[in-house]
């Protein structure tokens, strides 16, 4: 089997609301469908979104390692889809090495993509030979006071069983009452999860860590502005900590932890594709530590895949990270995805992810 052709089309998708990131407010979410027909008229679709503020490329350098693929693999036979892989995705590709992250998420999806519909066999199955049929998604509360308290309560009553919640933007007795207010609020039975997104200086961090000792907090995502001093934190407080913007650029293979890392934040778009996010959960497996892979407000066929990745975690349900999906106000699928429960259904999602509606879809040919 032979690829016929490759399309880029580009997306602009409205938000519910828009996205605090951290120099910018998202107001459109923009991104790329990256689509791979086969010679038998299959089509493999993938998402290449890189975020701003937290990837290294834009959407303009984005697009054109997107072009220039068109290139590199139109003649390439198509490997086939034993499970696990006995194949490396980045061997298929030529310079894969080379290509930015989102860019490397999006061929590897549409690849494996193509390869479940020629194949007619799920997409989760040909990653790992033992997938789960559901995942459980954590609730993504963005925002403070009131408001926050009132979205956490929308989704504890809808299903979701752990929520995680953004600090580090007010002054840290603030978001101390805060995290006090929302583990009053939710009751004892929610996994609370705090994301600092690097804000504080060390005494910050530790007054925190001190002053929310007593609400069972799962782990404090990235607390230091000074990522080198994340072992000082966890010595000074004994506070569980979660990586995530400290993970980018880093080697899975040989990357060795400090005692108190107990989560890492595994976001295939900006970390650099599925088969590196692959290295990286064997990393956490080997060294204890929960892979909990994440969005960066991918459009529905780019969250497909990553519930599918994260179904090839064994060893328990940790609630994943693509919330993200309810910030989007419409969707490059012609039915959504369903995660209104805290849970997402994989066939459900794997069949609704493989029909892209081409309304908010416009073909580029150039940047
Ligand atoms: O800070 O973890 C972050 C999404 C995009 C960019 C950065 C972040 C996020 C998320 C994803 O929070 C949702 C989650 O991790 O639950
Ligand atoms: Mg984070």
């Amino acid at each position: 089997m032979k690829l016929a052709s490759i399309s880029v089309r580009r997306y602009d998708l409205r938000l519910e609301r828009s996205i605090p990131l951290r120099d910018t407010n998202l107001s459109v979410r923009s991104g790329l469908i990256l689509t791979l027909q086969s010679d038998s008229g299959h089509s493999g679709y993938g998402d290449i979104a890189p975020l701003p503020g937290f990837s290294g490329e834009t959407l303009d350098e984005a697009t054109e390692q997107a072009l220039s693929l068109s290139d590199l693999v139109i003649t390439t036979e198509l490997p086939s889809g034993d499970a696990p892989l006995g194949w490396a995705l980045a061997d298929w590709v030529e310079h894969h090495a080379m290509l930015a992250p989102s860019v490397r998420f999006g061929i590897e999806s549409a690849l494996l993509n193509l390869i479940s519909q020629v194949e007619g066999v799920p997409l989760s199955k040909i990653l790992a030979a033992r997938p789960r049929d559901s995942v459980s998604v954590c609730g993504l509360v963005i925002g403070s006071g009131d408001l926050a308290v009132q979205q956490a309560r929308h989704l504890t009553a809808q299903g979701y069983r752990a929520l995680k919640i953004k600090v580090g933007r007010k002054p840290v007795q603030e978001d101390i009452a805060f995290v006090h207010l929302m583990r009053q609020s939710v009751g004892n039975d929610i996994a609370l999860r705090v994301d600092a997104n690097r804000a504080w200086e060390m005494n910050d961090a530790i007054a925190f860590a001190n002053g929310v000792r007593d609400c069972a907090i799962e782990y404090v995502e990235e607390p230091l502005a000074d990522s080198s001093a994340l072992a000082e934190f966890h010595t000074a407080t004994d506070f569980p900590v979660a990586l995530d913007e400290s993970l980018v650029g880093l080697d899975p293979k040989t990357f060795t932890p400090f005692p108190g890392v107990t989560a890492f934040i595994l976001k295939p778009t900006i970390l650099g594709g599925i088969e590196h996010t692959q290295d990286w959960i064997r990393r956490a497996n080997d060294c204890g530590i929960t892979p909990v892979i994440s969005a960066a407000f991918e459009s529905g066929a780019g969250i497909n895949i990553l519930a599918q990745l994260a179904a090839c975690i064994t060893g328990g349900d940790a609630p994943v990270g693509l919330d993200t999906y309810g910030w989007l106000a419409e969707d490059v699928l012609s039915e959504r995805l369903d995660m209104k429960n805290g849970h997402l259904d994989l066939a459900q999602a794997d069949a609704t992810a493989s029909h892209i509606d081409a309304t908010h879809l416009r073909t580029v040919e150039h940047v």
